[in-house]
């Protein structure tokens, strides 16, 4: 990336926010964050390593801290943690929004997002930002409290892949139809490094929720992020959300170029559907339409906009849901309930027997509503791994509401035939009165007492890098293990707080004995090692996936490749994201296999390759580490550098 005349969006809202390195030359970049976002599930400990930095009160542009996840509050942990990131926020001038305003993602596009900022949250689905033309970042934890704490966020220099949309969608076909095009032509792997910019005449003729569809779906591909211009139509949305001072224009100058490009003709797409088990398990819904469907469950961040559950309500309008299938609803904030209340669709969709569920995560992260033993469910969520609903043996599909509510009509898998528009609204109702400590914000109300239940543990730090490690494969995994995998959320979720607690259940999907083998190696003085396939640690930003791991005594990671998010938040907490050189050597370590690392810390010092003496012979390993990566690998991570 190097600076021209004639830019893209990308390198407009980038190059106006690098504090460190040179697009031109550097492969990473420091940028400055003007926006943060947690939710509960990871703000918890974002918040108490920010503590842990000493910092008076936070120190950018806005911080706002979401309760969307863990709302089930059965037992005292979820409300514990209420508790304490309330105290948090007044303390430190962070924007709190409480249980049941809704889903941090819509929230934010909603209230908060700016065209032409940074914006940084501990959620993988940050990105949804892009939709109103942000730069917006999915990271760890602890990435967010740096940049809390006035810190710079670290980007390998992208390379940008425009998407040009041409045409006009069709009815019946929606956002989550696009996304699901791009998915099915670049896969969940291999995009690391890239954002993929929204080009063409296409652009215009999507409302804002829909490009918000895209942009948070395009955290499945792996890449930084994506975004969309900022143009008449964010204009538009944005006066309607009474922010119309907050519109800028972003444009891309006439002649701007790209690293590569790909073109999507809208009027020539389909309704798509992603099949058990992965989002880039592309295939057409008219290949598997007639499949009996047992569960629907329409919400999450992906596809909960009024523009969404209102396409919905004009489906089932005036019928009733299938007899044998169970429909769920959750809006994606109280402003869409509220508008669904006002037009009459909260009436149309209690008569059609829908399920109305909080406006929360819930479903879409295995909290509650999972399917019976060996059921299809439609979901218009973003991932369906392997038991994330919380039931192993439940066939996933994620689909559109057009394709959803359809379906839900006869209980089998439907295309839409078509239904009216709905226009983008005029005016939203506004009503922010869940968004406490607005008045303090940024400044905070120093002396706020913090309220730390029995689940607030305090947070691990790691342990300097050793000369030379021996330890042990204390796990061999194959391809595609998502966080979802090393650590599960669902009914654990609520241990996010406490890691000694919450590491008992790490890999407990692969294999439950992991944590006291680890245990047993870690208090021997023995290092554990995880060995992994392709796209290790994919899915999402959750921290507790490298902290956990840190807790039980693992160093380093052997995997044929990592994911980026994962990858930075091994590196975060002191764990050696190393590859395979060759990657057919994965074969040659088995489970438990002796495992020594001769000349570790001078290998990070130097050029990150290795040679690791296995029983049955030698396997050369590398870590491509910058400077600073370097620093905090070999200091035991992020906190313990401070
Ligand atoms: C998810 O969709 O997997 C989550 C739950 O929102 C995660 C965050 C988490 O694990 O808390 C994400 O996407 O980053
Ligand atoms: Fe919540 Fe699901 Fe979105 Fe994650 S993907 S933020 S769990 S709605």
């Amino acid at each position: 990336m190097t600076e021209k005349k004639a830019k893209n969006v990308v390198e407009k809202i980038l190059f106006s926010h690098i504090v460190e390195g040179d697009a031109a030359k550097d492969a990473e970049l420091g940028i400055r964050i003007d926006q943060t976002l947690t939710q509960d599930a990871t703000g918890t400990m974002a918040y108490l390593q920010f503590e842990a930095m000493g910092v008076e009160h936070v120190k950018n542009a806005l911080a706002v801290s979401y309760v969307d996840h863990n709302t089930v509050q059965i037992g005292f942990e979820n409300a514990d943690d209420h508790d304490f990131l309330a105290s948090i926020a007044r303390r430190y001038g962070i924007i709190y929004s409480k249980a049941g305003n809704g889903i941090c993602h819509q929230l934010h596009l909603e209230r908060f997002g700016k065209p032409g900022t940074t914006l940084l949250g501990s959620d993988s689905h940050t990105p949804t930002g892009g939709g109103i033309g942000q730069i917006a970042i999915g990271a760890g934890g602890i990435d967010i409290a740096v940049a809390m704490a006035g810190g710079s966020f670290h980007i390998p220099t992208p390379k940008v892949r425009a998407i040009r949309l041409v045409g006009n969608l069709r009815s019946g076909v929606s956002a989550k139809d696009v996304i699901l095009k791009v998915l099915e032509r670049f896969g969940t792997k291999g995009n690391v490094g890239w954002i993929f910019e929204y080009t063409g005449p296409g652009v215009a003729t999507l409302d804002v929720p829909s490009r918000a569809t895209i942009a948070n779906m395009g955290a499945e591909l792996g890449v930084t992020t994506s975004v969309f211009p900022s143009d008449g139509v964010t204009r538009q949305f944005l006066e309607a959300q009474g922010r119309g001072a907050d519109w800028v224009e972003i444009a891309a100058d006439e002649g701007a170029s790209y690293d590569d490009e790909f073109e999507v003709d809208l009027g020539a797409l389909e309704p798509m559907a992603a099949a058990p088990h992965s989002p880039g398990n592309v295939v057409t819904v008219r290949s598997f339409a007639g499949t009996k469907v047992n569960q629907i469950m329409i919400g999450s961040c992906t596809n909960s906009s009024y523009r969404d559950i209102r396409t919905v309500a004009k489906i089932l309008e005036g019928r009733h849901v299938a007899d044998e299938v169970e429909v769920g609803i959750a809006c994606g904030s109280r402003q869409v309930v509220n508008m669904l209340a006002q037009d009459g669709s909260l009436a149309t969709l209690i008569k059609a027997g829908c399920r109305i569920l909080e406006n929360a995560c819930g479903f879409c992260i295995g909290a509650h509503m999972s399917p019976a033993t060996g059921a299809v469910s439609l979901r218009t969520n973003n991932r369906n791994f392997e038991g994330r609903s919380g039931t192993k043996s439940a066939q996933v599909y994620l689909v559109s509401p057009e394709t959803a509510a359809a379906s839900a009509l006869t209980g089998v898998v439907t295309v839409c035939e078509g239904v009216e528009p709905v226009n983008a609204p005029a005016e939203f109702p506004i009503d922010d009165a869940m968004f406490l400590y607005r008045e303090t914000a940024c400044r905070g109300v120093p002396g706020t007492e913090i309220v730390r239940g029995p689940n607030i543990a305090p947070v691990p730090k790691g342990e300097a890098l050793p000369a030379r490690l021996a330890g042990c494969a204390t796990i061999k995994v194959g391809d595609k293990i998502t966080t979802d995998h090393i650590m599960p959320a669902g009914a654990r979720l609520k241990f996010r707080s406490n890691v000694p607690e919450y590491a008992k259940y790490v890999f407990e999907p692969c294999d439950p004995t992991f944590h006291d083998r680890a245990m047993v190696n870690k208090n021997n003085g023995a290092a554990n090692v995880i060995i992994a396939g392709e796209s290790y640690g994919q899915g999402s930003s959750r921290e507790h996936a490298a902290l956990c791991p840190m807790y039980l005594g693992v160093k380093a990671v052997i995997a044929k490749s990592i994911e980026r998010i994962h990858r930075a938040n091994l590196i975060n907490f002191g764990i050696v994201p190393f590859t395979f050189e060759n990657p057919a050597d994965y074969d040659k370590i088995r489970q438990d296999d002796g495992l020594l690392f001769e000349g570790l810390r001078t290998a990070i010092e130097g050029d990150g390759r290795l040679t690791v003496r296995t029983p049955h012979g030698s396997v050369r390993v590398k870590t491509v580490l910058s400077a600073r990566e370097k620093r905090l690998i070999l200091c035991g991570g992020l906190l313990a550098s401070l």
